[in-house]
C-alpha cells in the first residue's frame, strides 16, 4: 500500500487476513489459524468488522511508537493494518466531529491484555488531542491515575502478574475542540479479602511490597515498618513476595511521584502511607486466650507494642483500639453490655477491620483523584469512556469474589450480544433488507439466574442474610438448591439431577457461565455479602486523629444513632453494574476483545486449544457470521450523497431528486455491481469496505482537480 511507511515493521507486510470477515472459507480452524499466523509475525491485532481482536504477545513489540501513532491519526479504520489506535482514532473523531459520546469496552479473561489495551487507548488520545499548558496538565493527571490505582488495586495472581482486583470505568471528558479537560473514574468492588489472605503463589496488593522495598530507612522508621515483607503475617502466608517481572522499589518512586502530579499534597501522601502501614501491622496483632471469672472465654492482645505503634500511626487512644478488637458492645432492651470476644472472633474482627480500612482507603483514593481531574467549569463536554474490568475467572477454588467478577463479565457479554448481534439484525429488519438468521447463544438466562429480582441468586443470598435465626452458608446453598434446581445453568450435589456428580463438592454450586463452568464454594458467601463491621471498630476508627478516618468510617460517629442495616455487597454491586450497563448503552460502543495465547505468560507461544476455548465463549465466530451475512458499512442517504455527489455527472453540483435515487446513480457511475450494496429504507448498505476506499480516493483526486481549477480561474482574473 502506497500509504504505508516502509520503515515501520508493522506496515511491512500483511500476514493472513486482517479482517476476519474476509476469510475464505470461514471455519473456526481457519479463523484460529489466521490469528496464529498473524501472531507469529507480531501482528497481534485482527478485525472482525470494527471489533478488534487482540492476542496478548507477552513481550514488547514496536507497536506503540510516536511514528505509529502519527500513521493512524485521522485515517479511516480500514486504511491501515488493524490496531487499537485505529479504533481509538475512530472513536475519538466520531466524538469530536459528530458529537457522539463513545465508550470502549474491553473484555477477555484474566491476563488477556485488557488493562494494557486501556493504557494504549489513553496514550493515543493524549497524543492526538490538542497541546497547551492546561491541557497537558490534565493529560498528565489522567495518565498518572493509572499507575497509582494499579499500585493499590492490582496484585499478582496465578493468572496475571498485574491482575486488576477492581473494576474501573473512566470517562475522559473533552471540550468542543476535542481537547481533554478532565475525567471521572468509577471503581467497582475491590477484592478486599486479598488484604488478609492470598492463594498460594499470589500476592497482596502491589503497594505493600512497593512501600517496603521502595521507602528509604527514614520513611520506614516513621511508619514503624521493617523492610522485610516476610515479617508481616498478611504477606508471608502465600509463599510469594517477589515477582520477576515487577520492580517494586522503582514503582514506589513512580507512584509517589504520580500522586504528586495528580495533586496529592505531601501530607495526604503520608496519610495514605500511614494507613497502608497500619493495615500491615494490624495483621501482626496476636491474641491470647483469657478465661473470665464467670467462666466465659475472652482474649487479650499479646503484643501490645505492635498495638501501640498502630495507634501512633492513626492517632488512636490505645484503649479504644484494644477494647474494640477484643470486645463487642451488644445493645439489648435499652441496656448496653460489653461481651468478650474469644480469640477466633478477635482474629476475625482484626481481619475485618484491616480489609475495611484498606478498601475504604482505595475508594477514598479514587475520589481524591476525581477531585483533581473533575471538570469544574460549565462547558458542554463530550465523553469517551474506557471500561477495564476484571476478566472472567476460574480458579481451583472460587468464592464470592469470583461469583461477582463473573457476574459482571456475564453482563458485559450480554451487552455485547445485544449491541453487536441483536441490533445488527434488528437494523436489517428495520431497513427492509433481507437477513440471513444467525444463531447465537443468548446468555440472558444466566444473567437472570444471578440477578433477577426476588428469585435470582443474589436476591436469595440477601434474603438469607436478612433472615433471623441460624443462617449459615449451608442453609443458603439449600435455599439455592430448592429454588434453582430446574435451571439448566445451575448444578449442585443437593439437586436430584446432579446427585451422582462426584466432581461437585457438597458445599458448592456450579454455574454454567457463557465462558465456562465455575464451581463456587459457598463458604464465606453470607459473611462477605453482609460485609458488616462491628460497630465498636468503626467507632474506634471514627475517633482517631488520622485525617481520613472520620470520612472513611462515618457510621462510627457515636452521636449518629441510625442503626439502619447497610446495603449488602451483592446488592450494591448489582446496582452499580446496572448503572454501568445503562451508561454504556447510552454511548456509541467500540469493542476490543482480548485473547490469551497460553496460560504460562510466555511469549511466542500460541496454544490452539486455549485460544479456541476463548474464541468460542467470546462468540467471535458468531460475530464474524453476522458481519458477513451483512454489510460492513452503512450510511444515511443524505450524508452519503453529500459526500460523494461529485463522483457522478447527474448529481454534481446539485441533486434535486430523492436522495436514495441520487445515491443509486452515484454507485452506478462507479460501475459497482448491485450485489455489492443494498438499498435500505433510510440507509445505503455496502458489503465490502474496499469499495469505499476506492470512492474516497476518487473523491480526493476530484477535490484536487477542483482546487487546481479554482486556482487557475482565480489567476486568470
Ligand atoms: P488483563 O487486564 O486482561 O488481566 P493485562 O492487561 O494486565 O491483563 O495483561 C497481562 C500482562 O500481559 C501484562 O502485564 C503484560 O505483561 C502482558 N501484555 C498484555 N498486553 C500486552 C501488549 N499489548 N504488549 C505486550 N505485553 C502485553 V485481569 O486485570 O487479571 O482480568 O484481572
Ligand atoms: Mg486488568
Amino acid at each position: 500500500m502506497a500509504l504505508h511507511k516502509g520503515t515501520l515493521a508493522i506496515f511491512e507486510s500483511n500476514v493472513g487476513v486482517s479482517d476476519a470477515v474476509l476469510l475464505h472459507p470461514l471455519t473456526e480452524e481457519a479463523f484460529i489459524a489466521n490469528l496464529k499466523e498473524r501472531f507469529n509475525h507480531d501482528q497481534i491485532y485482527t478485525y472482525i468488522g470494527n471489533v478488534v481482536v487482540s492476542v496478548n504477545p507477552y513481550r514488547k513489540i514496536q507497536l506503540y511508537t510516536h511514528d505509529v501513532i502519527d500513521e493512524y491519526r485521522s485515517r479511516n479504520i480500514y486504511e491501515l493494518p488493524p490496531h487499537i489506535y485505529a479504533i481509538a482514532d475512530d472513536a475519538y473523531r466520531s466524538m469530536r466531529d459528530r458529537n457522539l459520546d463513545q465508550c470502549i469496552i474491553i473484555s477477555g479473561e484474566s491476563g488477556s491484555g485488557k488493562t494494557e489495551a486501556s493504557k494504549v487507548i489513553m496514550q493515543y488520545v493524549a497524543e492526538v488531542s490538542g497541546k497547551g499548558q492546561d491541557i497537558d496538565t490534565v493529560k498528565e493527571q489522567l495518565l498518572q491515575s493509572n499507575p497509582v490505582l494499579e499500585a493499590f488495586g492490582n496484585a499478582k495472581t496465578t493468572r496475571n502478574d498485574n491482575s486488576s482486583r477492581f473494576g474501573k470505568y473512566m470517562d475522559i471528558e473533552f471540550d468542543f475542540r476535542g481537547d481533554p479537560i478532565g475525567g471521572v473514574i468509577t471503581n467497582y468492588l475491590l477484592e478486599k479479602s486479598r488484604v488478609a489472605l492470598q492463594g498460594q503463589g499470589e500476592r497482596s496488593f502491589h503497594i505493600f511490597y512497593q512501600l517496603l522495598n521502595g521507602a528509604d530507612a527514614q520513611l520506614l522508621q516513621t511508619l514503624k515498618l521493617s523492610a522485610d515483607p516476610l515479617s508481616y503475617t498478611f504477606l508471608s502466608g502465600s509463599g510469594c513476595v517477589v515477582v520477576d517481572t515487577v520492580n517494586d522499589a522503582e514503582n514506589f518512586r513512580n507512584i509517589t511521584n504520580g500522586m504528586d502530579i495528580i495533586g496529592f499534597s505531601q501530607m495526604e501522601i503520608m496519610a495514605v502511607l500511614r494507613l497502608v502501614a497500619s493495615v500491615l501491622k494490624l495483621g501482626n496483632i496476636q491474641f491470647e486466650h483469657r478465661s473470665n471469672i464467670d467462666g466465659t472465654d475472652g482474649c487479650k492482645i499479646s503484643n501490645p507494642q505492635e498495638l501501640r505503634e498502630i495507634c501512633d500511626l492513626i492517632g488512636c487512644p490505645q484503649e479504644n483500639l484494644s477494647v474494640a478488637l477484643t470486645q463487642r458492645t451488644v445493645k439489648a432492651k435499652g441496656d448496653t453490655v460489653k461481651t468478650d470476644l474469644n480469640t477466633a472472633e478477635a482474629y476475625y474482627a482484626r481481619d475485618a477491620l484491616s480489609k475495611a480500612m484498606y478498601s475504604r482507603l482505595f475508594s477514598w483514593l479514587v475520589q481524591r483523584i476525581n477531585d483533581s481531574i473533575r471538570v469544574t467549569c460549565e462547558v458542554r463536554t463530550k465523553v469517551m469512556g474506557v471500561l477495564d474490568i476484571y476478566g472472567f475467572e476460574l480458579f481451583e477454588s472460587n468464592s464470592f469474589e469470583q461469583f461477582i467478577i463473573n457476574y459482571c463479565n456475564e453482563k458485559l457479554q450480554q451487552i455485547f450480544i445485544e449491541l453487536t448481534l441483536k441490533e445488527e439484525q434488528e437494523e436489517y429488519v428495520r431497513e427492509g433488507i433481507e437477513w440471513i438468521h444467525v444463531e447465537y447463544f443468548n446468555n440472558a438466562v444466566i444473567c437472570d439466574l444471578i440477578e433477577k429480582n426476588n428469585i435470582g441468586i443474589l436476591a436469595m443470598l440477601d434474603e438469607e442474610c436478612l433472615r433471623p435465626g441460624s443462617v449459615t452458608d449451608q442453609t443458603f446453598l439449600e435455599k439455592l438448591n430448592h429454588n434453582c434446581a430446574s435451571n439448566p445453568h445451575y448444578e449442585s450435589r443437593g439437586c436430584k439431577k446432579n446427585q451422582s456428580d462426584r466432581s461437585l463438592p457438597y458445599d458448592a454450586f456450579r454455574l454454567k457461565h457463557y465462558a465456562g463452568n465455575v464451581t463456587y464454594r459457598v463458604e464465606g458467601f453470607i459473611d462477605k455479602n453482609n460485609d458488616l463491621l462491628f460497630r465498636d471498630l468503626s467507632e474506634a476508627m471514627f475517633l482517631c486523629q488520622h485525617p481520613f478516618l472520620k470520612k472513611l468510617f462515618p457510621e462510627g460517629n457515636p452521636t449518629d444513632k441510625c442503626l439502619k442495616r447497610p446495603v449488602t455487597a451483592g446488592s450494591q454491586f448489582k446496582v452499580s453494574v446496572t448503572e454501568l450497563m445503562q451508561n454504556l448503552l447510552s454511548k456509541n460502543p467500540n469493542y476490543i476483545r482480548c485473547v490469551k495465547p497460553n496460560h504460562d505468560k510466555k511469549a511466542k507461544t500460541f496454544d490452539i486449544d486455549i485460544v479456541r476455548h476463548q474464541v468460542r465463549y467470546l462468540g467471535l465466530m458468531e460475530n464474524i457470521r453476522v458481519r458477513r451475512a451483512g454489510y460492513a458499512f452503512r450510511q444515511i442517504y443524505e450524508v452519503f450523497l453529500y459526500r460523494y455527489k461529485m463522483l457522478a455527472q447527474d448529481t454534481w453540483p446539485q441533486w434535486n431528486g430523492e436522495p436514495q435515487e441520487g445515491v443509486r446513480i452515484i454507485l452506478e457511475a462507479q460501475q459497482i455491481h448491485s450485489d455489492e450494496y443494498a438499498i435500505g429504507k433510510s440507509k445505503i448498505f455496502i458489503r465490502n469496505p474496499k469499495m469505499l476506499f476506492d470512492m474516497e480516493e476518487r473523491r480526493r483526486d476530484k477535490m484536487h482537480d477542483l482546487a487546481i481549477l479554482v486556482q487557475k480561474t482565480w489567476k486568470g482574473w
